[in-house]
């Protein structure tokens, strides 16, 4: 949202008012549209701070000893337990969705592609943070090989854990995340292998943003044109659920 565009809603807001009518300014729509944290946290970042500016990094001796666990820590499904006992072999992400040219990868494959490290802060809105090592493919080099067409503006995270109610975890990044340089799909923590507790095979790192947005157990990415159809349309498990906030910018 652009400054102008701002004092204009403001100023329509206002002259609403003044002529008597003030069913506009009473709106909650318009005025939570306008006013509520959320829309001037992303409009603040937007502007004042370059989206595609890095999440700061930092060296090895700051490393977490312990990078716990939340949310779920093992999916525990019969077909997550099946991709575990045979190492993975047979898991593959699925790249699909508004894309010409559909994906499917192996462990192996993603692993022999360029990678990226970097050494970030996790923020948990729950209370705590844990630096840690990631290691995993740029985001970006998945949806370019993918061919992901024009029109397509989130890119949508499909899980393999079922959460308490029964159904997937699912999370949803704009494309100006997608494509930033530290949004990665990691498959390994501190030079080791991810573990389950910590998403294995692989999970989404996107580290301008808050926890709940780094998508653990991935099964399947989909390039969408809108947020709509996915859960109840606010872009995210907990977004849908307990109102958390779709951008979760840090
Ligand atoms: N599939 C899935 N992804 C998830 C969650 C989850 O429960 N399931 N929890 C989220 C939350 S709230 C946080 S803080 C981080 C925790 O990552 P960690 O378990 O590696 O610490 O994963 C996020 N991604
Ligand atoms: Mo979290």
């Amino acid at each position: 949202m652009s400054l102008i565009f701002t004092r204009r809603a403001i100023m329509l807001g206002a002259g609403a008012m003044l002529t008597g009518c003030d069913r506009i300014a009473r709106n909650d729509m318009v005025r939570d549209a306008l006013f509520n944290a959320e829309n001037f946290h992303k409009w603040a970042q937007r502007t004042l701070m370059a989206r595609d500016a890095l999440a700061r990094e930092f060296s090895p001796d700051h490393i977490s000893p312990i990078f716990r666990s939340n949310g779920t820590n093992n999916p525990n499904t019969a077909e997550y337990k099946a991709l575990w006992r045979s190492g993975f072999v047979d898991w593959r992400l699925e790249v699909t969705g508004l894309v010409d040219r559909p994906l499917s990868l192996s462990l192996a494959q993603l692993r022999g592609l360029p990678h990226r490290e970097q050494i970030t802060r996790h923020d948990c809105v729950e209370g705590w943070s844990a630096i840690g090592k990631w290691r995993g493919v740029p985001l970006k080099l998945l949806l370019d090989a993918a061919r992901m067409k024009d029109r397509a503006r989130y890119i949508v995270f499909h899980c393999a854990d079922t959460m308490g109610d029964g159904h997937p975890y699912y999370e949803s990044i704009d494309l100006v995340d997608a494509f930033h340089p530290q949004s990665i799909l990691a498959f390994a923590l501190n030079d080791q292998p991810l573990r389950v507790a910590n998403g294995a095979p692989l999970r989404l790192r996107v580290e301008r943003q808050l926890g709940y947005k780094h998508a653990k157990y991935l099964m399947k990415i989909e390039a969408v044109d809108n947020l709509a159809g996915i859960g109840s349309g606010k872009g995210g498990y907990w977004e849908d659920r307990a109102g958390y906030d779709w951008y979760a910018g840090i």
